[in-house]
């Protein structure tokens, strides 16, 4: 039924030749909806600038390294050799393809809140060269065109055969990430150039693993989430069911010999209960997974989603949101096991896991769910990218003793990987932030990010335009201005962050110092008692033009200790202040650092002139002090020591 009503709507939008630039690629069958990004337009002092300097400053070098590694040739030489030329594989990845895809993604959804006719033409002359590589087929996977006997890298062993040796050749993950950035540029751009390569490619793997005898899965999933965005863009049901087949498959041994853990292919999906195996692959899979309980609406797959998500949010995170606690496999370490300097918490994974708690959010409406994303965008994912745009971490370890080479053989950040999955994937995904500030859920608006734009929003036949005011996560000050077309009667909700609280949204934390302040709000200047329901402040009322809600969540220095079942934080404390996890560089406490720090009185201060503008804490005690910086600011000063979980005695 579900299915048909997607199926439905989409064929009106291809029917009456509008093709979909309407349409966001929501699925409806979430209880709650997201607000199409050609609405909101950003307006905000923090993120703005940085979604600014991705596509002015880190797309043109992404694209840079792209052109100077090869990516572009290998499509071209892809093309020569199907004509019976020859020609050879550059780059060192089978899914260096992927990098070219993503990068192309994110610079369209760019071009929503900063139209830019010259990138856009760039795109089109991309698109153009991915499309001479592919096969007449649809087959698209450069390395194995050009010559299927030499794989990029040697780990990836034999892929003579089309398909046959899937664990490693990425060829479906190569697909993956095509259907996912030629959706974004679809919707972003209107034009269907990028969609009919994702297209065709997508019509051959139906027509291969739809296949009844075909039991064979991805080795690395992305394939699932990708090919349910070309079934609401098409309306073709069998997108759907290879994506629902690929997510039954995995874990079942039904005709197949499943993979085990590393690939969460050791138990059927409905039995998995702890989250294993390589974190990307694992946290892309659960997005996957929740898609298809929507879509579906069996119970099954979401109560699978809860218990591995609850299993990810209570004994696997790190207290930045960081995901994947071991190098060995880039995979999730066993309960509890979450060492800071070996920590691996891979930048995609971080993304993925923001995938993965939008679409929990969406199917179960908690407001812990937008707690651990916030956690996750701004200690997780945020601390990737340098604060000039150019330089990258791939993982993100809670401690640094300047000389392990963390960073795939750097001690600080880097421009560029062999392996570039994790700029091209903060590439794709910054852009797409302005879709995760609201929901809706037909009766209510909900606002879950503080984060300074303009929306409209459509609720039932109204449109109500939102107007967001907010210096976060500087200060905690939110201003929000509702003007409906008509006046109307509906619910604002309002999450209150978790920082705000007492309460930590995980059993692996807790916040140990009590709040002294409460939340404030004032409505048309007036204050306001708002209905405290679920993690929401609730103002429910006949809304009229120009009505304003105030409200101030009083950022305080918090005091974060772990669960003593994480042996390497017992006896250390973490600070956050707002949404910030902080921790401790060398650079600012030369003559103190391997020294224990206690915790005395603390003084915040805002420096502008300190990276970017940040809110520095400083500890004191006695004649001593220490000096905090937000963690996502951190080794952009060059090499150096740093702690998030610093010594107590
Ligand atoms: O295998 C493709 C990508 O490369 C993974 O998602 C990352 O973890 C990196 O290994
Ligand atoms: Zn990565």
């Amino acid at each position: 039924m579900r299915n048909q009503k997607a199926t439905m709507l989409c064929a009106a939008f291809i029917l009456c030749g509008t093709l979909l630039s309407a349409q966001s690629l929501d699925i409806a069958a979430y209880p709650l909806q997201k607000v199409d990004l050609r609405n909101i337009k950003l307006t905000d002092n923090f993120w703005l600038p940085k979604i600014r300097q991705i596509q002015q400053v880190t797309i043109p070098v992404a694209f840079e390294r792209c052109e100077a590694e090869g990516r572009f040739e290998n499509f071209l030489t892809a093309e020569k050799v199907m004509n019976g030329g020859s020609g050879k594989v550059r780059g060192k990845m089978p899914f260096d393809d992927t990098d070219v895809y993503k990068i192309i993604e994110g610079a369209s959804l760019t071009l929503v809140s900063a139209p830019n006719a010259e990138l856009d033409a760039q795109l089109d002359k991309y698109i153009a060269i991915v499309a001479r590589g592919q096969e007449p087929d649809g087959y698209l996977t450069t390395w194995r065109s050009i010559n299927p006997a030499e794989a990029p890298a040697t780990w990836v062993g034999k892929c003579e055969k089309r398909w046959d040796n899937l664990a490693m050749s990425h060829e479906l993950y190569n697909a993956g990430h095509l259907y996912e950035a030629a959706a974004a540029h679809f919707y972003a751009t209107g034009k269907r150039n990028f969609l009919d390569i994702a297209l065709k490619n997508a019509g051959l793997i139906v027509k291969v693993f739809g296949d009844k005898k075909n039991y064979d899965i991805p080795g690395h999933e992305i394939i699932e989430t990708g090919l349910i965005k070309l079934y609401l863009i098409s309306g073709e049901k069998a997108y759907f069911d290879l994506a629902k087949k690929f997510i039954d498959l995995r874990g079942s041994s039904d005709n197949r010999k499943p993979r085990g853990e590393y690939y969460q292919d050791h138990k059927p999906v409905t039995e998995q209960d702890e989250v294993v195996g390589h974190a990307v692959r694992a946290v892309y899979f659960y997005a996957g997974l929740t898609d298809i309980a929507a879509i579906t609406g069996d119970r099954r797959y979401a109560d699978a989603a809860r218990n591995l998500w609850n299993n990810m949010v209570n004994c696997k995170m790190y207290v930045t949101g960081g995901l994947g606690a071991t190098h060995e496999g880039e995979a999730f370490g066993k309960n509890y096991e979450l060492p800071n300097l070996t920590a691996y918490n891979e930048t995609c994974a971080a993304i993925g896991g923001v995938m993965w708690a939008d679409r929990m959010y969406r199917m179960f409406g908690s407001a812990d769910y937008y707690n651990i994303l916030e956690r996750m965008l701004y200690n997780g994912i945020l601390p990737g990218i340098s604060l000039d745009g150019t330089c990258f971490f791939y993982p993100n370890p809670l401690e640094s003793d300047g000389k392990y080479k963390f960073n795939h053989g750097h001690t600080t950040r880097a421009g560029w990987f062999d392996c570039s999955c994790c700029p091209t994937n903060l590439i794709r995904f910054l852009p797409s932030l302005p879709n995760l500030i609201y929901n809706t859920d037909g009766k209510s608006i909900i606002v879950n990010l503080f984060i300074a734009n303009e929306a409209k929003i459509p609720l039932g036949t109204n449109i109500i335009s939102i107007s967001q005011t907010t210096n976060y996560p500087l200060d905690g000050k939110v201003s929000i201005t509702v003007s409906p077309q008509q006046s109307a009667d509906f619910r604002l909700k309002i999450r209150i962050p978790d920082w705000a609280t007492n309460r930590f949204p995980s059993e692996l934390y807790t916040y140990e110092n009590k709040l002294s302040a409460s939340v404030g709000l004032l409505l048309n200047g007036k204050a306001f008692a708002a209905k405290e329901h679920n993690g929401y402040l609730e103002v429910e009322r006949l809304w009229t033009a120009g009505d304003k809600v105030e409200l101030e969540f009083r950022p305080e220095v918090r005091t974060i200790a772990a669960n003593p079942m994480i042996a390497d934080d017992r006896n250390k404390t973490a600070l956050q202040y707002g949404p910030l996890v902080y921790c401790m560089e060398e650079i600012d406490n030369k003559a103190v650092y391997d020294r224990a720090f206690v915790a005395g009185k603390f003084t915040v201060g805002y420096n502008r002139a300190k990276l970017g503008g940040i809110n520095e804490i400083v500890s004191i005690n006695g004649s001593q002090t220490w000096n905090f910086i937000p963690y996502y600011t951190w080794s952009n000063r060059g090499e150096g020591k740093m702690k998030v979980w610093t010594s107590l005695r």
